[in-house]
This record gives C-alpha cells, structure tokens and sequence, in this order.
C-alpha cells in the first residue's frame, strides 16, 4: 500500500473488511474512494476501488429483484444538480420536498414515514435543481446506502425542527452520526469528505421557533449558513431556492452563435471557476480543439470583446465561440 493514506482512509477499509453485506461493503467503499488522497501515487488504488464499486452496484442492482438481502437504493443525477434533505425525524424534510418541488412524498406527524430515497425536481429561475427526500438519520438508520446517497450528493440542506424542545442536541446528535460515516457539513469544503451542506431551521411559523432560530444561529455560528423557512407556511421558501442553487457552486453560461441572439432559456451548467475553453468543450466537444477565441457579454463589464481561452466566467455570461 502507499505511504501517507490518512487514518480515515485506513478506517473506511477497515470497515470495509469487515463488512458483511453487499450494501455494507458498498457503503465502505463509497467511503474509501471519498477520503483517499488523490494523487499519483494512489491512482491504481483508486481505479481499483471504482471497478469493485461498479461490480457491486451491478450485483446488487440485480439482485434488489430477488428481494435477497437488505434494500439498497441509489438516485440519478439530473438538473443542474442533487442536493439531499438531511436531518433527524419529523424535521419537515418530506414537507419541504412537497412545498418546493413536483413530488409527492408522505408527510406524516410520526417518525420513518420515509423509508425510501424520493427526488424531486426544484426550479430556481432558469434551472432545475434536484432535491432528494431521505429517512432521517438516527443510531437506528444504519443502512450504508443512506450514507452513499449523502456522500455521492452535490451538497445536502440539513433540515432541523424550530419546533422542537430538543434541537440542539437532535442537530448535534444528527452531525455527529454523519461525522461517524466520515461525512463532515460544512459551508466550503476543503477535504473530499467534506459535504457543502446550509442549515434549513424548518417550522419558523410555530410558538417559540424565533427564539429557537437565536440558540440554533449561536450554536452552529459560521459552520453553516442558516435558512429560516416554514414548509407549512411556505415562508422563506424563495431564499432557500436561490441559496441551494448558490451552494452547488455552478454558473450559468448561455451561448451565442455568431451573428445570432443567446438562448437564454437554456443555460450551460458549469462548475464555478470554469473557462472559455470549458465552455466551448460543454457547448461542443469539437470546438476543444477548434477554438480560435471567444467573444464575451458580461452586465457592465463586457460589450463582445475578445478573451482568450483561459478567461475564467461568472453566473450570466454570454459567449460566443469561434472555431
Ligand atoms: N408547523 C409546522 N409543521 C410542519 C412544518 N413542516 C413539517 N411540519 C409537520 O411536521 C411533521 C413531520 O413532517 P415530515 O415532512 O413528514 O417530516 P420528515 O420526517 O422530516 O420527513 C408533519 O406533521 C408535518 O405536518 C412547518 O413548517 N411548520
Ligand atoms: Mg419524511
């Protein structure tokens, strides 16, 4: 094995060793691909774990049909990008999903009405965001594939109770169960298991929640940013939509055939830092090797100049490619 693994690389392998399951097995592999280091000198450990990770998903996959075994679920990205409701029982998480997309989850005043993972489809002005009910995290949801759904997630809103007498140690106790499965939320992540995550104080519209919402800002301080919204009440809901799509870190660029209006119903999603040179690759394979320059429209900024294929874009941009 290389030198310098970290220690959670070698407890997420041991983990794996001792797993007994197809989905615990999966689970420990999900989590050594996210924390080991990624350099040279892992490359074939890290493409080895990527094909048992693929041959796993495979027999799983097929034997879910059997029904053998213990449930094992996965979501497919789509939209601009997946963001999962994570949070202890009874938060709101599958009301939220109802208020802020086209899905129709169980909304229930008892704890595990969600068993299953449930997308559904957010809008944020031009772009779809995927948002991805969960069952709640407790000592008793020890099922790996709700960990894998989390870890395999763009970012994920951890929603908590306003209304509950209990709230900081139910956050606490939720953070520190995901700590365990090596998911660490934070506002701006460094580390692969690192996951960019917002705190949604959920049920603002119930008695005492103001004061509740003060505790839970002391206490998380500048970890997460916090959202204050009520699900019933469909209060706050337009905030958590703009920062959920803030937080998956994307910009919008739209494109421009010479000669011709942008499209500006239809934005290319890409990741923030992107270039010129990203753009025409997203916009068409070919012009990766074709590109000659670009022209650029920016607010106030840019009016069509030319910029080379280094210029890194903003969220808005209009570019032109010439190949
Ligand atoms: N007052 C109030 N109740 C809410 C709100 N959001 C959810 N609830 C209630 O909280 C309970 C749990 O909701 P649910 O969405 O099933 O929670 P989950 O277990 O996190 O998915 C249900 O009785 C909901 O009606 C809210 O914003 N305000
Ligand atoms: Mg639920």
């Amino acid at each position: 094995m290389p030198a310098n693994l970290t220690p959670q690389f070698m407890a997420a392998d041991k983990k794996f060793k001792s797993a007994t399951t197809p989905a615990d097995k999966l689970a420990a592999l999900e989590e050594m691909l996210s924390t080991i280091p990624k350099h040279k000198g892992t490359e074939k450990m890290q493409a080895d774990i990527k094909r048992r990770i693929a041959k796993l998903r495979n027999e799983t996959q097929r034997r879910r049909g059997a029904a053998r075994g213990k449930p094992f679920y996965q979501v497919d990205k789509e939209g601009a990008g997946q963001i999962a409701l994570v949070g202890a029982p009874n938060t709101g998480k599958s009301m939220l999903l109802a208020a802020l997309t086209n899905a129709e989850p169980e909304v229930a005043d008892y704890p595990f009405a969600t068993r299953v993972p449930l997308p559904g489809m957010m809008a944020f002005e031009n772009v779809q965001i995927q948002l991805v009910d969960l069952p709640p995290i407790t000592e008793e949801s020890a099922e790996g594939w709700l960990y894998g759904i989390i870890r395999n997630a763009h970012a994920a809103l951890l929603v908590v109770d306003l209304g509950s007498e209990d709230l900081i140690a139910e956050t606490e106790r939720v953070l520190q169960l995901l700590a365990q499965a090596n998911i660490h939320l934070v506002a701006e992540p460094h580390e692969p298991q690192q996951k960019r995550a917002l705190l949604v104080a959920n049920k603002l519209d119930v008695k005492g929640a103001a004061d509740r919402l003060g505790m839970m800002r002391e206490f998380i301080a500048d970890r997460l940013p916090v959202i204050p919204v009520s699900a019933e009440a469909e209060t706050g809901l337009d905030s958590l939509r703009e920062a959920s799509f803030r937080l998956l870190g994307v910009i919008r660029v739209y494109s421009k055939p010479p000669g011709r209006k942008a499209d500006n119903s239809t934005p290319f999603i890409l990741s923030r830092g992107s270039t010129a040179l990203d753009a025409a690759e997203a916009i068409h394979k070919d012009f990766v090797e074709k590109l000659k320059f670009a022209r650029l429209w920016r607010r106030d900024a840019y009016q069509g100049q030319m910029v080379g294929r280094d210029h890194v874009l903003e969220d808005g941009d209009v570019i032109e490619i010439h190949a």
